[in-house]
Order: structure tokens, then C-alpha cells, then sequence
């Protein structure tokens, strides 16, 4: 079954090679891992454990890895499974009835004059995703732990901010065969502002709000500084006093707080002046509340129309804050949080690009200001979907109820009762153990079954000095009602994997 999915996971969508930057072997000095997890193939059956001669044999067998049609030369930092590679294919941006292309087109809506780019390759280089954006060599997140690499150079994007220097730059040197790639033509005459909504894929945590693969909405927005100096000029006395901290906004749906300020703790850039950062931040928080309260106020509008209380009860006010954040890419840096049934719900990141970005782009006479939302977080204030899974599912019962262009409150159907299995390891004596590396195995084994999985319990032996951990890991199908024996045999198959391919003990 999971070679049938693999398949159907890598059908027609184009490498867009072009896009790819060519590597700097030499240059990123990244630490090189011992391998844990075996070389992987798109096409060979899921390996169900690493032993010695195994690795050898797939070291022959698997030098490459197939990702969108193309073959990739593996290595020590092969990471990525076939589950997730599966995901490179779906293609849900380009569904024109999936919740997420419905939001996407929304978005789009919303900034006419920026140039839009959605068919960008999830495969990009290490360059793209954390050199050109300056994230430090030891920055967690390009460890293999967070990051699935398809090989040392060679990664799944872990985010959309990877294509800003490469966009900025075809912009500036008008290379056409990129900024043709705009859905909206706006290639000529050549636009400095411009979006880009993909998919992103991260070794990350499993609960409601947290997926492996996920969506975002990039947003980039430059201005000359000659512009940015005649607006200032044109500006009231009470307008250019406004600083950061001026985004609260209130009314009947969103209620927004935001009480940060640029200081020592959220620096400005020093190659910008107040003025320019004043500026910048203003027009930046502005367009993005507008566009909150936009998607706020539909999902209001659609739970009303929809005549029907949904299951998590409806929510027609959302308490909106900003709060300081730090990116290597930005600064000062912002979240957006939106308290959505109960929890706070982070939104996005954003902040004024890094001056180093637009000047290697080849525009140092140019500022900007950025903006990441995460896409699925969106879809669910919108269509008041509870759980992350369900943008992935194919069940009709799901799928049936969106249709291109229109914004309603989905009905939950009957929720399936879960099931909540523990087990209990030793870390193996030399641990480089991840709590990733246990989402992943649970996810590769169990796929959309899986709920969740949270830590429940950690200690260190006192004598032998042994770490130990308990994982609770909570089993819930989306559309059908699953036996605890049913549950038992994927549960077996867990911890057997556990033991095998992380070298735990069980307890
Ligand atoms: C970023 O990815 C930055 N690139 C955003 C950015 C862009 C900052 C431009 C500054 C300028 P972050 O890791 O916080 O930041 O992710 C952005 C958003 O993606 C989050 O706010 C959240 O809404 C969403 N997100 C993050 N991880 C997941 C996940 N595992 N599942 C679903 N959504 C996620
Ligand atoms: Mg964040």
C-alpha cells in the first residue's frame, strides 16, 4: 500500500530545475552527523531496520533518491522517508476545491500589485534555505534532527523564506525564465513585492496543530529609499510619530493587541534609520491586519450563514497579539498569535528584511519588510477546522464540503473515539537521541492514525546514570472507527522500530 502511494505521491509535477541554486561544496561547513537512519529510497519498500549489512546493501542499491521525477545522489545526510516524499506530490495548492487553495487564491486577492508564485520546487539547496538568509553553521535548524535532507546540499524546504534572495535577485537582474513563473504575469514590468505560497516540510512535533508538511504564505514587500524618504516628508507630524506598537485594532471579530516596541531586546538594523523602520513596520502590521481581519471576519460570516454550532462550539470574537520573535532574516522580528479555542495559535513571523539580503540581491538602494503565515494555521480559523490532519485526507466527507471560491464552516463529522498507548525506553548509552527522531518512526509507521504524541514522563537513572523516557501516543482515525487490536499490531511494529532503528531498550 505504501508503494501505491508512493507512486501515486510522485505524479506530474514538474521539476522546476531552474530554480535550484548550483551548491558551494566547499563552502558551508556544516558538521557532518553519524548516520542514524538508513540511505532511503523513493521506490524501495520502508526498511524496517538498519542493520550493519542492510546499510551496506542500500548504500549499493539506493544511491539516489527520486524527488518530483528527479534523481538526487544520496548520502549521510539522506533523511527524508517515504511518507513524506509522498507528500512532495499532492499538489493541495492546486486543488481549486482543497481549503488551502481557497485561502491561497484569498490571499492573493488581497495583494493585487504583488507579483504571485505558487509552483516553486520544494527542492532547494542548503544555500537557499539557511546561507543566504544568514542563519548561523550550529543554527538548530539545519540539524538533521529538524530538517529532512534529501542529501548534504540538498533539502526539502523547511520554509518559504528560502526563495527571497533567489526571487529578489532574478527581480533585480530581470531573469525572465523566473519571474515568468508568476502566476499573475507580473514579470514585466518587473515587481519588488511579491508572494509565494508552497508547501514546507519539517521534523516537527505531532499534535493538532503540527504536521510534518504544512503550507506558507511568503510575503516580500521593497521600497527605493527615495520613495520611503518622500513619504516620510509627506506624512503628518502625528502620522510620523507613530511608531511600532501603533497595531492594535479593534472591532467586532478580531480584538488586537500590541504592546511591543523596537528597542535593545528587538533591534533596529543599524544601516536604517527610525524613520525607515517606522515606516517600514506601519505599512507592514497594516497590511497584515487588514488581511487578518479579512479572514477573521469571513470565518465569522461562514459560521453564521452555516446556521449550525460546530462541534468545537463557534467563536465569533478572536483576541489577536503581536509578539517580539527573532529570525536570522529579520529584525526587529514579530508573531502573531490568534487565540482560537482556547489556545493561542501562532499565525506568522514577519519583520524588516535584513539589509545584507536586498544588497546581495543587488538592490542596496531598496528596503523591505517580510512576512511567513503559516497556511494550514489560517485554514482552520477560517473554515473551523479542529485538526491539522484533515487537510491531508481524502475522505469525501471532508473534501465534499469546500468548492472553489466559497468560504464555509466545516461540519465536523462523528469524531472516532482514540486510543492512547505508552511505552517506556532507555536511551541508548551514547544518546543522540531526538524526540523527532520517535515523531518520525511513529508517523512512518502509523501515517495519518496518529494523533499525537507527547512526552509524558523523563528521568535519569540514579546509579546507572540511563536516561529514560515515556511517550503516550494517542491513535485516532478521521473518518473510521479502529480496533484495539487493530491498534495493537501498529503499536508492536512501533516499538519494534523504536528498538531497531534507535537503539532504545524497552521497559
Ligand atoms: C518561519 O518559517 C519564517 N520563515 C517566517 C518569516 C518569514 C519570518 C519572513 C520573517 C520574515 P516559523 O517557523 O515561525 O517562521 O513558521 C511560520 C509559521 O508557520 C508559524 O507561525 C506557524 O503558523 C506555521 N507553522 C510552523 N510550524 C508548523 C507545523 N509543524 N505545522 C503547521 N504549521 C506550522
Ligand atoms: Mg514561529
Amino acid at each position: 500500500m505504501l508503494a501505491a502511494t508512493l507512486l501515486l505521491g510522485l505524479r506530474n509535477r514538474p521539476a522546476h530545475s531552474l530554480l535550484i541554486c548550483t551548491f558551494n561544496r566547499g563552502t558551508q561547513g556544516l558538521s557532518r552527523h553519524a548516520a542514524r537512519t538508513c540511505a532511503v529510497s523513493a521506490r524501495a519498500p520502508l526498511s524496517t531496520s538498519c542493520t550493519r549489512r542492510q546499510s551496506e546493501a542500500s548504500k549499493i542499491e539506493s544511491k539516489t533518491l527520486d524527488v518530483l521525477g528527479t534523481a538526487y545522489a544520496t548520502d549521510d545526510w539522506t533523511n527524508t522517508p517515504p511518507a513524506i516524499l509522498a507528500k512532495t506530490g499532492r499538489n493541495l495548492l492546486h486543488q481549486p476545491s482543497h481549503p488551502l487553495a481557497i485561502l491561497k487564491e484569498l490571499i492573493f486577492k488581497e495583494f493585487p500589485t504583488f507579483a504571485h508564485y505558487d509552483s516553486l520546487s520544494p527542492v532547494v539547496s542548503t544555500h537557499q534555505n539557511f546561507d543566504s538568509l544568514g542563519f548561523a553553521q550550529d543554527h538548530p535548524g539545519r540539524s538533521k534532527t529538524d530538517t529532512y535532507y534529501v542529501n548534504q546540499n540538498t533539502l526539502l524546504r523547511t520554509h518559504t523564506s528560502a526563495h527571497q534572495l533567489q526571487l529578489l535577485a532574478a527581480i533585480s537582474q530581470g531573469e525572465h525564465n523566473v519571474l515568468m513563473q508568476a502566476k499573475n504575469n507580473f514579470a514585466a514590468p518587473r515587481n519588488e513585492r511579491f508572494l509565494v505560497a508552497a508547501d514546507v516540510y519539517r521534523r516537527d512535533e505531532i499534535d493538532a496543530s503540527h504536521y510534518p508538511v504544512f503550507h506558507q504564505m511568503e510575503g516580500v514587500c521593497t521600497f527605493s529609499r527615495e520613495e520611503v524618504r518622500d513619504k516620510i516628508r509627506q506624512a503628518t507630524t502625528a502620522e510620523r510619530d507613530s511608531r511600532t506598537g501603533d497595531a492594535c485594532h479593534s472591532d467586532q471579530v478580531a480584538q488586537m493587541v500590541d504592546a511591543t516596541v523596537v528597542g535593545e531586546d528587538n533591534p533596529m538594523q543599524s544601516a536604517h534609520s527610525a524613520e525607515e523602520v517606522a515606516f517600514l513596520v506601519k505599512n507592514m502590521k497594516q497590511a497584515m491586519n487588514d488581511m487578518v481581519v479579512q479572514i477573521l471576519t469571513k470565518a465569522v460570516a461562514a459560521q453564521q450563514s452555516s446556521g449550525e454550532v460546530s462541534a468545537s462550539g463557534s467563536q465569533t470574537q478572536f483576541p489577536v497579539r503581536w509578539i517580539d520573535a527573532y529570525f536570522p532574516f529579520t529584525s526587529p522580528s514579530w508573531e502573531m498569535e490568534v487565540l482560537f479555542q482556547g489556545e493561542w495559535l501562532e499565525i506568522c513571523g514577519c519583520g524588516v528584511m535584513k539589509q545584507e539580503i536586498l544588497n546581495q540581491a543587488g538592490m542596496p538602494d531598496r528596503i523591505g519588510w517580510a512576512f511567513g503565515f503559516g497556511l494550514e494555521r489560517l485554514a482552520m480559523l477560517l473554515f473551523g477546522v479542529h485538526d491539522i490532519r484533515l487537510f491531508w485526507s481524502s475522505d469525501s466527507r471532508f473534501v465534499g464540503q469546500f468548492s472553489p471560491g466559497r468560504i464555509n464552516s466545516f461540519r465536523p463529522f462523528s469524531r472516532h473515539p482514540s486510543c492512547a498507548k505508552d511505552v517506556s525506553f532507555w536511551l541508548p548509552a551514547e544518546s543522540t537521541f531526538h524526540e523527532n527522531d520517535i515523531m518520525d518512526l511513529v508517523r512512518e509507521t502509523a501515517g495519518d492514525l496518529v494523533e499525537g504524541v507527547k512526552l509524558i514522563d523523563s528521568f535519569t537513572h540514579p546509579k546507572t546514570g540511563k536516561g529514560s523516557r515515556c511517550y503516550r501516543i494517542n491513535y485516532c482515525s478521521m473518518d473510521r472507527n479502529v480496533t484495539n487490536e487493530e491498534i495493537n499490531v501498529v503499536q508492536e511494529l512501533v516499538r519494534k522500530r523504536m528498538v531497531e532503528q534507535l537503539g532504545v531498550t524497552l521497559r
